[in-house]
Order: structure tokens, then C-alpha cells, then sequence
């Protein structure tokens, strides 16, 4: 028996572009094979419990729009038919993966000692579900943001009891983490940062959480944990200052406490253009590093300067963010997330089914479209092309060689390079053939 709560709605099916039906796919088909897999299978699509059941649909100047049956959601009884509820928005449709904070899937308790108690209750109840349903985990995390206790960070709280509030936190979520077979433990550094520097010591801070990415790797391979640790850079909201600010700061960090080899990164698209990049920035400057783990789909509003966290609609971004993700090998681990929540005026449970649908579609034909670039190989071409000259048994030597013997030679050659086109236009133009 389901809870009623989508009555009405049927399984959602796959039926192509001429389809007028609302609630349809029209290009998301998952047993279709794309560059030898399946658009499933390279996809990995994961609802996040956070956006989609947990948010109550307030803003700053106002309430909860939402008002679910399962709201509020301060009660076990709520939370079970919450999770019931999301089951059977998985099952509708057919989605393979989910993701959540502790704190989305059980009510908070004030203390640690509930806390657990109620996280184990409610992970064992989660843990039948999907055994009948077959959605898995693509992640757990612990939210270490909400509650007031975290107001000064976790790990980088000037309180030590904080640091050790938040370490027991982490490990009860890896704990049910690895208990539901999640394919990754996800760390965004909610309130990991400052809001003003006369109060900070940002050295102490960021020795602490480097400390403490340490201590969550041990107890990765202490438990036998298969899946990757993800760290998810974002450069400001809550804190003014975060310090996963972006890829290239979070390598760094990784790489100065030793964790390169451990941990990878967990990018949201959103999250890039607040950093002031493009998704495709993100992802170029993670898979040149090997450190691409995960995405988070969901789109930032350009105008806005804030974390929208809106289902994507842009399918030329979206194309170039699979063309990184193709371009490295696919994802192993990681899948692709929506991080999105409804707009507040969006309160129609099959506004819940839209959204998802949308930006499963969304993904579908940039999916296709960064496949067919990729094996028309056109972008794959110019680079080779722009940087043949390096191909040169000259050329290489000279990466071993030094300013004096470079200079010698440009001096003895009359060295004198003609500027070329960078070919820009061209370039995007070729992209527009695909999307
Ligand atoms: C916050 C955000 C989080 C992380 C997990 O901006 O994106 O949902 O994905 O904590
Ligand atoms: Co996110």
C-alpha cells in the first residue's frame, strides 16, 4: 500500500521527443547504449533527501510553503513516512541512486547519545527499503550546518568539544554509511570557515580540519569502507569565507595534509559559477589532477549571487560537464546528484516528479551530445593540433634543459615564433553542431 502521496502518477516512462506528456522522458532512456554503456550506468542519477523532502521551502522573509504530510519533522513516526514517501518517489521514477545528511533522514535530538540511537532506527528502516525498491546509496554525509552548536564550524571550532561532537557525528554517519553499501562518504564544509578574521586564527582552523580528514581516512580502512571520501568545494553561503573555496584550493589543501591519494572532490555545479568558474573549469582542473569523485547537478541562478540550487535546463553546459566526465573515464564511485530543491511556489507533489524529470532529460541530451563530440573526436583534434609542437625530440629536451641553454639556442636560431589563432569562435561553433 503507498502513502497516497503521489496518487495519480503514474511510473515514468521513456517516449521520446514527440512525446506531450508532462510527466514522460524524453530523451533520459536508460537502457540506451551510449559510448558501450548504458545512459543509466554512465549517469548515475541520485536524488538528494536534503532539497527534495527535507526543505520546507522557507526563505528569509518567510515560512514553510511546502507543508508535507511528513513536516514537521521533529518525530520518528514523520520520518518513516518520509521515508516511505521518498521510495516511492524513487520507484516512480526508477531512480538508481539516493543521498543524505543525518539530519535530513532523522529528527535532531539535541544530543549525540539520540542522535545515533535514532540515525541507527532510521537507517535500518531505510536500509528494507531498499532492499524492496533497488535504489542505493550514492552517499551519506553528516550536516554539521544547521543546528546552532556548528554556528563557529565543526572541525575548525575554536571549542574542542565541537571537534568532538562533530568527530563522533562523522563516524556515525560513515558507520551507516557503510551499513547501506554507500558508494561514497561525502564532507562539504558547511560552516568550515569565518565570518570575520579579527575572531579567526585560520592557521589553527585549517591545521584542525586537515586533522581531521585524517582521522576520517583512518576510519575508512579501519571499518573496511570501499567507497571514496569526496570533500565538495564551495566558496561562500553559509560562511562568508569557506575554505573548500574551490577545485584548485581543495588540491592544495589535500596535497599539504597528505590526503591526495584519499580523497576526491564531490563538484557542484552551482558551486562553480559562486566561485566565479564554469562547471567545466571545475572539472577540467579535477580530472587533470586523477581527483574527479562525484557531481552535484544543480544549477546556480546567474543573476542571483547566492545558492539557488535549481534542477539544470541548460543543456550546452551541461554537454561540456559530461565531456570532462567522459573525457576522464566516466564515473567509477561517483554519480550525478541533484543537489536541487523547488522553486517555493512549486508545492504540487508532481512538481517534485517534474523537476527530476527535467533535469534527468537535461543530463540525458548533454550526456549524447558530449558522446557524439567525443567520438567525432573534432576538440580532441585541436589539441593535439595547438600542442604538436611539443611532440619534438627538441622540444622535450628542453623541459630538461635551463634558461642558459635555452637562451644560447634562441640567440644561435634567430628564435622568433609567428603568433597563431587560437581558433575560438571555430571552436564553439563545432560545440553548437552538438548540442
Ligand atoms: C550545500 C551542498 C550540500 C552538500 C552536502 O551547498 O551542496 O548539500 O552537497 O552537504
Ligand atoms: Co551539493
Amino acid at each position: 500500500m503507498t502513502s497516497g502521496f503521489f496518487e495519480g502518477i503514474e511510473k515514468v516512462r521513456f517516449e521520446g521527443v514527440d512525446s506531450d506528456n508532462p510527466l514522460a522522458f524524453r530523451h533520459y532512456n536508460p537502457d540506451e547504449v551510449v559510448l558501450g554503456k548504458r545512459m543509466e550506468d554512465h549517469l548515475r542519477f541520485a536524488v538528494a533527501w536534503w532539497h527534495t523532502f527535507a526543505w520546507e521551502g522557507g526563505d528569509p522573509f518567510g515560512g514553510a510553503t511546502f507543508e508535507r504530510p511528513w513536516h514537521p519533522q521533529d518525530d520518528m513516526g514523520r520520518a518513516k513516512l518520509k521515508a516511505d514517501i521518498a521510495f516511492e518517489m524513487f520507484e516512480l521514477l526508477g531512480q538508481p541512486f539516493f543521498c543524505w545528511h543525518d539530519a535530513d533522514i532523522r529528527p535532531e535530538q539535541g544530543n549525540f547519545a539520540d542522535n545515533l540511537r535514532t540515525l541507527e532506527e532510521i537507517t535500518d528502516y531505510i536500509g528494507e527499503k531498499m532492499q524492496d525498491v533497488g535504489t542505493k546509496l550514492l552517499w551519506g554525509t553528516a550536516n554539521m550546518f544547521s543546528h546552532r552548536r556548528w554556528m563557529a564550524g565543526a572541525s575548525t571550532n575554536p571549542d574542542p568539544d565541537v571537534f568532538a561532537f562533530a568527530a563522533a557525528t562523522v563516524k556515525s554517519c560513515m558507520d551507516a554509511t557503510h551499513k547501506l553499501n554507500g558508494e561514497n562518504y561525502v564532507l562539504w564544509g558547511g560552516r568550515e570557515g569565518y565570518e570575520t578574521l579579527l575572531n579567526t586564527d585560520l592557521k589553527t582552523e585549517l591545521d584542525h580540519m586537515g586533522r581531521f580528514l585524517n582521522m576520517v581516512v583512518d576510519y575508512k580502512h579501519k571499518i573496511g569502507f570501499k567507497g571514496t571520501i569526496l570533500v565538495e568545494p564551495k566558496p561562500q553561503e553559509p560562511s562568508k569565507h569557506q575554505y573548500d573555496y574551490d577545485a584548485a584550493t581543495c588540491i592544495g589543501f589535500l596535497r599539504k595534509y597528505g590526503l591526495e591519494d584519499e580523497v576526491k572532490l564531490n563538484l557542484e555545479q552551482g558551486h562553480a559559477i559562486l566561485a566565479g568558474h564554469s562547471f567545466e573549469h571545475e572539472l577540467a582542473v579535477a580530472t587533470a589532477e586523477g581527483m574527479l569523485g562525484s557531481i552535484d547537478m544543480n544549477r546556480n541562478d546567474y543573476q542571483s549571487g547566492w545558492d539557488t540550487d535549481q534542477f539544470p535546463n541548460n543543456t550546452p553546459e551541461v554537454a561540456l560537464a559530461y565531456y570532462y566526465v567522459l573525457k576522464a573515464g566516466g564515473f567509477t564511485t561517483g554519480g550525478t546528484n541533484f543537489d536541487s530543491k523547488l522553486r517555493r511556489q512549486s508545492i504540487d507533489p508532481d512538481d517534485l516528479i517534474a523537476g527530476h524529470i527535467g533535469g534527468m532529460d537535461v543530463c540525458a541530451r548533454g550526456l549524447k551530445a558530449a558522446a557524439a563530440m567525443i567520438e567525432d573526436g573534432g576538440l580532441e583534434t585541436e589539441l593535439t593540433n595547438r600542442y604538436s609542437g611539443w611532440e619534438t625530440p627538441a622540444a622535450q629536451a628542453m623541459l630538461e634543459s635551463n634558461l642558459d641553454d635555452i637562451t644560447a639556442r634562441v640567440l644561435a636560431d634567430a628564435v622568433n615564433p609567428d603568433p597563431r589563432s587560437g581558433r575560438q569562435e571555430k571552436l564553439e561553433n563545432y560545440v553548437n553542431r552538438f548540442v
